[in-house]
């Protein structure tokens, strides 16, 4: 990592990404529960929230809709991903280059980097080849750091998750995007072995504002340095409210009681 070079998605060192590469690598499935979402536009409109650092798409989507919104939006460009279509050993094709996504005004690459595959050799080896690019270009680097394969048998034991981090900072991640682990000491452990990598928490599938934001306070708690989040955030009718709760915890230290009254919208649990 080179200090500041996750400077233009990021406030005050904390990041809030908005993943939305879930069209291929979930495919259509993830639109159901908000089918506007289906439109990138609904999504890049999302992205325009203050407590939005960044938007994480592909390159298709980059093409069609970033130009629109280069002024509101710091684009994020995902260079790698597999559809869900792929049944072999966990892998990811390279879509574009780190040349093009800076031609397309992105700021940052993102990249997955699935330790402990069969193809992890040809994966650090492709997220090298990125990473030296994108320090031409002076383009922050975030590494989803997501170790699977058939070695493993919990992708996010807490020893798992501090490797996965401890990956980002080995080979030169900014920012290490890791499974939440499950505890605050367990996320406190996957920070320590980031060293000055960042990391930060990702979203997973959906649950109810207060389990999401008790969860992302944990994280905090444990040290994390923000969420890259995409179901939790676009998946919900009202993605504003849960922004304006993310961003109360993420960039103002807030307690869960407190993020939940951001926004009159969001509900606790009973
Ligand atoms: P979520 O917050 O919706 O989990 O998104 C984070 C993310 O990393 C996306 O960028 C990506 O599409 C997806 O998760 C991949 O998840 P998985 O490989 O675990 O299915």
């Amino acid at each position: 990592m080179i200090p500041g070079a996750d400077d233009a998605i990021t406030r005050d060192g904390k990041a809030l990404i908005l993943a939305y590469d879930h069209g291929l690598e979930h495919g259509p499935v993830d639109f159901d529960p908000v089918p506007e979402t289906t439109d990138p536009a609904t999504v890049f409109d999302v992205a325009t929230h203050d407590a939005v650092t960044a938007l994480a798409v592909q390159k298709g989507v980059a093409e069609a809709y970033y130009p629109e919104y280069e002024e509101d939006v710091t684009l994020l460009a995902k260079l790698n991903g597999t559809s869900n279509l792929w049944m072999g050993e966990p892998d990811s094709a390279v879509n574009w280059s780190v040349d093009y996504a800076a031609e397309l005004g992105a700021d940052a690459i993102g990249f997955t980097f699935y330790g402990g595959s069969n193809h992890e050799v040809e994966m650090a080896e492709e997220f090298r080849e990125a990473q030296e690019a994108a320090r031409d270009h002076d383009m922050g680097v975030v590494m989803w750091s997501y170790p699977r394969g058939q070695g493993l048998k919990d992708d996010t034991s807490a020893s798992t998750i501090a490797y996965a981090s401890r990956l980002g900072l080995e080979l030169g991640a900014d920012i290490a995007k890791v499974k939440y682990p499950g505890s605050e000491d367990a996320m406190s452990w996957a920070v320590e072995n980031a060293g000055n990598t960042k990391v930060v928490m990702s979203g997973g599938s959906k649950t109810s504002d207060e389990a999401f934001l008790s969860t992302v306070r944990e994280a905090m708690d444990g040290g994390a340095d923000g969420l890259a989040v995409g179901r939790n955030v676009f998946q919900r009718e009202n993605p504003e409210a849960i922004l304006d709760g993310l961003e109360a915890i993420i960039f103002e230290d807030a307690s869960v009681e407190e993020a939940l009254d951001a926004n009159a919208a969001l509900e606790a649990d009973d």
